[in-house]
């Protein structure tokens, strides 16, 4: 058993955000997948690991966790990707840096400020879960997230923008870009045309796309992508 252990969905964006991570940190894990279309977040045993019913959730054992002895066989439960991914910048800060550093407060803060932008204004709204109420009120839920979507991406552009060099912040891929990478996968999904209207984020996005960290960390290359998606 690796030390780390990831439970994930294929086109989880929020899971691709830590795939993305531990595959830059050169982080080994274990995955275990979680279908969400079958409702296996919801059930009693994901639950009681993540009580919020959501993948991503990083189970870290032993030296890398801070743990304490009686802690190293359950380990340290982290069920909120941003949470996991400052934790694996704060105990992995030999690998490439995912934050400016801390003397770079503002800097820390444009970063932080767009990873938020993505992990707290656009996906919470757009969620599996709030899909499945829009369709439930007779809405439709594509048309909710294209809309949704579109307006998170217009503001990652507006800050992007301003301090954007080949990724979101400079030339360093920080935790906004593996927040970024999986929402521009969504977005896309959704119809958002990401090329013609958001020109900074689709630059930032093509660079993403050719790291090997985040091509192994595609939707449609993890052990649980289905065999009609997969991609080599
Ligand atoms: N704030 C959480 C959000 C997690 C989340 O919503 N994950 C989605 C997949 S990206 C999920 O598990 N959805 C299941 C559902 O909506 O039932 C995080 O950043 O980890």
């Amino acid at each position: 058993m690796s030390e780390y252990t990831l439970y994930s969905y294929y086109r989880s964006s929020c899971s691709a955000r830590l795939r993305i991570a531990l595959n830059l940190k050169g982080i080994k894990y274990d995955l275990v997948p979680v279908n969400l279309l079958k409702d296996e977040q919801l059930s009693e045993s994901h639950r009681a690991l993540n009580p919020s019913a959501t993948v991503p959730l990083l189970i870290v054992r032993g030296g890398g966790s801070g743990a304490d002895d009686d802690d190293q066989q359950t380990g340290v439960k982290i069920g909120q990707s941003i949470a996991a991914l400052e934790f694996l910048e704060e105990t992995h800060q030999q690998g490439p840096a995912l934050l400016p550093p801390a003397s770079d407060a503002r800097g820390r803060a444009v970063v932080r400020s767009l990873a938020q932008i993505i992990a707290a204004d656009t996906q919470p709204p757009t969620n599996l879960r709030i899909m499945r109420r829009v369709r439930a009120m007779g809405g439709s839920a594509e048309e909710w997230n294209k809309e949704l979507m579109t307006e998170g991406l217009r503001a990652y552009e507006a800050v992007a923008r301003e301090h954007a060099g080949k990724f979101s912040f400079g030339d360093t891929l920080t935790i906004a870009d593996a927040c970024l990478m999986p929402a521009v996968w969504n977005a896309e999904r959704f119809g958002v045309d990401v090329k013609g209207l958001f020109p900074t984020v689709a630059k930032i996005a093509a660079v993403l796309e050719e790291e090997p960290a985040v091509k192994a960390a595609h939707y449609f290359r993890q052990p649980d992508t289905p065999d009609n998606l997969r991609i080599e």
